[in-house]
């Protein structure tokens, strides 16, 4: 007789946005579909999780969609406390309920404790991966597991299929046309920029558009209803961008598209020239499609967010030639909130054949090393 799967929970708090309930259903499905693992979500905001997976009915609190069980936090608090899995993922830090903390303790084994952090290239993170913490008063341990770029992390998410996938959709001739079909817009000339734009209400919005009206190529953005929204609004002096609606200004069309689910969200961003992407997960999103990336850092008290940014462009930029590397610093660090984004879009663009072939080496670098779920499938086997 085979052992029994093992059985993972993960719990999740929806902050804001969604970068924090997007990465928790990433892993929770991609546990589920690649390893075999009976896996519970709970997640305190269903509705933050619809938006990103349709098949979840936002009113039902509990449900089995993608091979996950999911259960709104807060309903489900008796089945809990009862019964602990075999490994718990704390994601970010949220807390779990005390009753479940002590339910945990009373198991004959305690289960493998996760708190699964935040992404950072920040090279102290490496030192900090892995480390253990006892619990002050229960028998409990709990692992800190930091996502991160080098094989000293814990890695990325990354689908095992995902860089196949992509590749068959650029190679797929008719592809492109469906995603456009499916975004209700019409296909672009071959000789337009794509870009697509998700970032935070602050980013520098109007210094970019305007740069962009003058690009040759022209451009083609597309932006996510609800992104920037009031910004959007002035800068268009009063349009409103619904999805499906367009505005055009001198060489620039603004095109506003569905949210769209996140599996789609991936074909937007293989579809793009260059992709502005913000958070977390849109941000790894960006890397796995192998084209230029600009990040719209989440915004932290103490400069945090600048010291991620640095960390990163370092990173990243290692390898580029420095024309490149210096274009890419100067638009990410004013889109950030520092210079004239109009101005260092400019040298980005001419940087664009540089930067397009670094994105590329970039991302199969970072798909030579192992995945997140993988790596923390793993940790946790050796510690059950
Ligand atoms: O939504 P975010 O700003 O989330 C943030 C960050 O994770 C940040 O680190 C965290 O502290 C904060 O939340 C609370 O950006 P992020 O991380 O890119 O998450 C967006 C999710 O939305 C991601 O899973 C991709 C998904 N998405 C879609 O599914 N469809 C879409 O159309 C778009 C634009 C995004």
């Amino acid at each position: 007789m085979s052992a029994p799967a093992p059985r993972w929970d993960i719990f999740c708090t929806v902050v804001d946005n969604y970068g924090d309930v997007g990465v928790a259903w990433r892993l929770a499905r991609q546990l589920a579909g690649e390893h075999a693992i009976a896996v519970r979500l709970f997640v305190d905001d269903m509705r933050a999780l619809a938006r990103l997976a349709p098949e979840i009915d936002a009113a039902t609190s509990e449900q089995r969609a993608r091979g996950v069980d999911v259960c709104r936090w807060g309903g489900a608090q008796v089945h809990l406390a009862s019964d602990p899995s075999d490994v718990v993922v704390e994601a970010f830090g949220c807390g779990l309920p005390p009753s479940y903390l002590g339910a945990m303790a009373a198991r004959g084994r305690p289960p493998v404790w996760i708190n699964l952090e935040y992404l950072s290239a920040e090279s102290w993170i490496e030192g900090c991966h892995g480390l253990a913490s006892r619990h002050p008063a229960l028998p409990l341990t709990r692992y800190f597991f930091f996502p991160g770029f080098t094989v000293q992390s814990g890695g990325l998410l990354r689908e095992r299929d995902l860089l196949p996938r992509r590749d068959r959709f650029r190679a797929a001739p008719g592809a492109r046309e469906a995603l456009w079909r499916a975004l209700g817009i019409a296909a672009p000339a071959p000789e337009v920029r794509i870009v697509s734009l998700f970032c935070y209400p602050n980013a520098p919005l109007p210094s970019l558009l305007d740069a962009w009206t003058e690009s040759d190529p022209p451009i083609l953005c597309l932006v996510p209803e609800g992104t920037a929204n009031a910004m959007l609004a002035r800068w268009t002096g009063g349009a409103e961008l619904h999805a499906g609606r367009r505005f055009g200004r001198g060489r620039l069309t603004l095109a506003a598209v569905p949210f769209v689910a996140q599996d789609d969200y991936d074909q937007l961003l293989w579809a793009c020239n260059v992709n502005f992407v913000r958070g977390e997960d849109s941000f790894v999103r960006a890397q796995w499609a192998a084209r230029p990336l600009v990040w719209h850092v989440y915004p932290q008290t103490e400069n945090a967010h600048r010291l991620k940014l640095d960390a990163f462009l370092a990173r990243y930029g290692a390898a580029l030639p420095p024309d490149p590397a210096a274009a890419l610093r100067r638009l990410s660090i004013a889109w950030n909130g520092e210079g004239d984004a109009g101005a260092a879009w400019q040298q980005f663009a001419a940087a664009l054949p540089a930067l397009s072939t670094h994105a590329e080496s970039w991302t199969s670098a970072l798909a030579a090393q192992s995945d997140l779920a993988e790596g923390l499938v793993k940790f946790c086997a050796d510690r059950v």
